[in-house]
């Protein structure tokens, strides 16, 4: 058990016990520690990192650029390092995280290869009680929930699954070291990031890709490119200015705010902006061009159309192309991908796509994919599939609270938290980047940087007043659930079968869950309730 400056408050000697140790996990345990407490990590992954240590698919890359998707907490740091390229890949996060732990001297209070299995609070002591896998039980003052909102992969939902005799490889699951695809014939199902992402890179490798879609999905140009040294020290020498404009924007990365209707500018004004945006790539370039593309269908159909004459004009078989434009949901209202040559990789031979929507899929078989059609025989079958988002890896801890209140059956109608940070009826837990946060709209290191300072701020502040117990006021947290479904509902968010929706987990509940107001928006809401002495939440003695 690590050893705390100050006297423990719990009585096995931890104040916090954190879950997860990727970016949000680690930035906790640094707060922690400089304000005094003692806290420990509990990793579930044989390494550090989160996403980053399980998403090594090929092609795995972030879709916010490098010098936005890094910690800003300390100007040293974002000085020394160095990305190379406009959008980092996997493992130079996983480098660049690496390389925070170790600077900040972070690894000694993480446990990997631990998993949280199960969590009570105890009233009586005051403390949570959380079982690993391996048995081992801590007590912990708080319980902080760092797990990530895209980390427990989904049930694929294919039959037959398991009679299939070839290599199974879930993208959130992939395996250390190369996977070699030379020769072989590859199935991947799913068209989400992961498998728009992948696909090009295997069809690099492959003799055969043959890729399953059911849903048609908008993907953007990346435009990656090395990041040259000049572009990058212009960024470093404004940093701090550059992070401070981060903060206070919509979606924590910095840019203009428009201005306009989609619909009161010419129709060539327009596709020149849609142009603009197209070549200098990026997730969040196309829609933010005009400021109705998420709240007017006719405005964001004016997107959509040119995204899918920029499909029709690079796939060279009218079927395909026409099978690839996405029509079931208005642009971005699913995460919109960022791709590196997605589309053009249905131009190579041997890379094929199957319509789900023409010919379902019936499932696997013990050599490849079958569909309502035919048979695709595979060796290797790509799980892109996704993940029971924002809840799964809260819920699968299994927390329980109050009177053995378990947070699954708090969330039986769909997940309420107070500003996306606490539930009422578990005391003393925060979730980062919780369900009712800005969350997975956002760049998530700052989103992740936010929720951490406001936490370790809260703790702090309960003990300096005495308080044992924090705890999210019931009215308070259904005022702000209803506000958040408030500002969803005046969007398109929930006319998209997404998992933002839940609409991906068979019988999860349908309610939009992240908070669509903007992260500029969310800070504010969440200062003045820290100035207000933390109106909303209930600090106690017991
Ligand atoms: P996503 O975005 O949830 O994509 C999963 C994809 O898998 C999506 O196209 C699904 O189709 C498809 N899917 C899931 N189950 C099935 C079955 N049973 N049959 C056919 N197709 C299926 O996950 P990703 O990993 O790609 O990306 C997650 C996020 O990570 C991403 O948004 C970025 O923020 C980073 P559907 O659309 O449900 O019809």
């Amino acid at each position: 058990m690590p050893s705390s400056p100050h006297p423990a408050t719990a009585p096995d000697g931890l104040d916090v016990l954190v879950v997860g140790a990727g970016f949000a996990g680690l930035y906790l345990l640094h707060r922690l520690r400089g304000l005094g407490l003692c806290a420990l990590a509990l990793e579930a992954g044989s390494g550090i990192g989160g996403t980053w240590h399980w998403n090594r698919y090929p092609g795995a890359r972030c879709d916010v650029e490098s010098m936005d998707y890094s910690y800003s907490f300390d100007p040293a740091l974002e000085q020394e390092w160095s990305w190379t390229r406009r959008y980092p890949g996997q493992a130079e996060i996983l480098a660049y995280i690496e390389h925070v732990a170790d600077r900040f001297d972070l690894r000694r209070d993480v446990r990997t290869a631990t998993r949280a299995a199960a969590a009570a609070w105890d009233g009586g002591d005051r403390v949570w009680r959380v079982r690993t896998d391996g048995g081992t039980t801590y007590a912990a003052r708080y319980l902080v929930m760092a797990t990530g909102c895209l980390s427990m992969p989904k049930a694929p939902g294919i039959e037959g699954l398991d009679r299939f005799q070839g290599r199974v490889l879930h993208t959130g699951r992939w395996p250390h070291g190369e996977v070699d695809f030379t020769g072989r014939r590859v199935a991947v199902v799913g068209t989400g990031s992961s498998g728009i992402q992948a696909v090009p890179v295997i069809a690099e490798q492959a003799a055969e890709v043959t890729v399953f879609q059911r849903t048609a999905n908008f993907s953007l140009p990346a435009n990656d490119r090395p990041l040259a040294p000049d572009e990058q020290e212009a960024v470093k020498r404004r940093y701090r200015e550059h992070r401070a404009q981060a903060r206070r924007s919509p979606t924590g990365i910095p840019g203009r705010k428009a201005d306009r209707s989609a619909l009161e500018v010419p129709e060539a004004e327009r596709t020149a902006t849609y142009w603009d945006a197209w070549e200098r790539g990026g997730l969040f370039g196309m829609l933010r061009s005009y400021n109705d593309l998420t709240t007017d269908a006719d405005a964001n159909a004016t997107a959509a159309d040119f995204i899918r004459e920029r499909i029709a004009e690079t796939v060279d078989d009218p079927a395909t192309a026409e099978a690839l434009a996405p029509r079931s949901h208005p642009f971005g209202t699913k995460r919109p991908c960022i791709d590196s040559g997605y589309y053009a990789a249905f131009n190579r031979d041997g890379v094929r796509l199957v319509d789900l929507r023409a010919e379902p899929l019936a499932g696997a078989t013990p050599d490849g994919v079958a569909t309502a059609r035919g048979a695709y025989p595979a060796d290797d079958l790509v799980l892109a599939t996704g993940y029971d988002a924002m809840t799964g890896a809260l819920t699968a801890v299994d927390p329980r609270g109050r009177g053995g209140l378990r947070l699954h059956e708090a969330w039986a109608e769909g997940p309420t938290a107070h500003l996306g940070l606490a539930v009422a009826g578990f005391p003393n837990m925060f979730t980062v980047t919780g369900p009712g946060s800005p969350s997975v709209l956002s760049n998530m290191v700052v989103s992740i940087e936010q929720h951490v300072e406001w936490i370790t701020d809260l703790i702090a502040s309960a003990r300096e007043r005495g308080a044992e117990v924090v705890e999210a006021d019931p009215e308070a947290q259904r005022r702000w659930s209803a506000h958040v479904q408030e500002v969803a509902g005046a969007t398109l968010f929930p006319r998209a079968d997404s998992w933002y929706m839940g609409a991906n987990v068979p019988g999860k509940p349908r309610v939009f869950m992240p908070y669509p107001g903007g992260v500029d928006v969310y800070r504010d809401v969440l200062e003045d309730v820290a100035a207000s002495g933390y109106e909303g939440f209930r600090l106690s003695r017991a």
